[in-house]
């Protein structure tokens, strides 16, 4: 079952769940072997800690922020999108109505308590028909869902785990941000929120 939260996006609450042991203990081993790092950006040190996968990973620094083949600071590619993330990305695309999703990106995203993320727009992709699929694994978070101008008043999203977000159609150009993560613990994920987004990026 979906909701539609505006034109193109659609909130699936709990699609992940039935392949969240399996999805975490990948994630975990991959955590443990490319570390999140705090990216710097022209606005600052990000509070979230990323890491990628894929073709493509995103990487900032006080001049801006890109899409690199290369890890930041070395000469190796990221490892492959696990089979697990990228079936269940493209299984979700194909329910909200894009049966030719695939992406070349896995941006993870690791927010600790007092994480936040500022509103953004996702711009640094080439083509903006495909969509963005967006996975939350761990604590709750409040995710800030604006519109087409910055000023447009965002609408709060309460994200558990499990729940898939695809962002599509005119919502993909969107502002959208996280608040500040609360203290809390996941029984499977400990004392984090890790949020996986999937993207199309060249
Ligand atoms: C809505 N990450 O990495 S994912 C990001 O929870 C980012 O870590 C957030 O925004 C996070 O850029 C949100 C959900 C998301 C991603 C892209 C979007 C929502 C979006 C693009 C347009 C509209
Ligand atoms: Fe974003």
């Amino acid at each position: 079952d979906f909701v539609s939260l505006a034109e193109g996006a659609c909130w699936l609450p709990g699609f992940a769940l039935p392949v969240m042991d399996t999805l975490w203990s990948g994630l975990q081993q991959h955590l443990s072997a490319y570390p999140p790092q705090q990216m710097m950006t022209p606005m600052g040190l990000m509070s979230v800690r990323t890491s990628s996968m894929g073709s493509w990973g995103w990487v900032g620094n006080s001049r801006g922020y890109a899409y690199s083949a290369t890890q930041p600071g070395k000469h190796l590619p990221w490892p492959a999108i696990q089979p697990v993330i990228l079936k269940l990305a493209e299984e979700a695309a194909r329910r909200a109505g894009y049966p030719d999703f695939v992406p070349d990106s896995c941006l993870i995203n690791v927010y600790a308590p007092g994480s936040k993320m500022g509103l953004h727009q996702d711009k640094d992709e080439m083509d903006f028909t495909q969509p963005i699929v967006s996975l939350s694994l761990g604590i709750p978070a409040t995710f800030l869902f604006g519109g087409a101008k910055r000023t447009d008043k965002p609408v709060k999203i309460p994200l558990q785990h499990g729940d898939v977000v695809v962002w599509g159609g005119a919502s993909r150009r969107f502002y959208h941000g996280v608040l500040q993560v609360k203290t809390n613990i996941h029984p499977l994920v400990g004392a984090q929120r890790i949020n996986l987004t999937l993207r199309k990026a060249r």
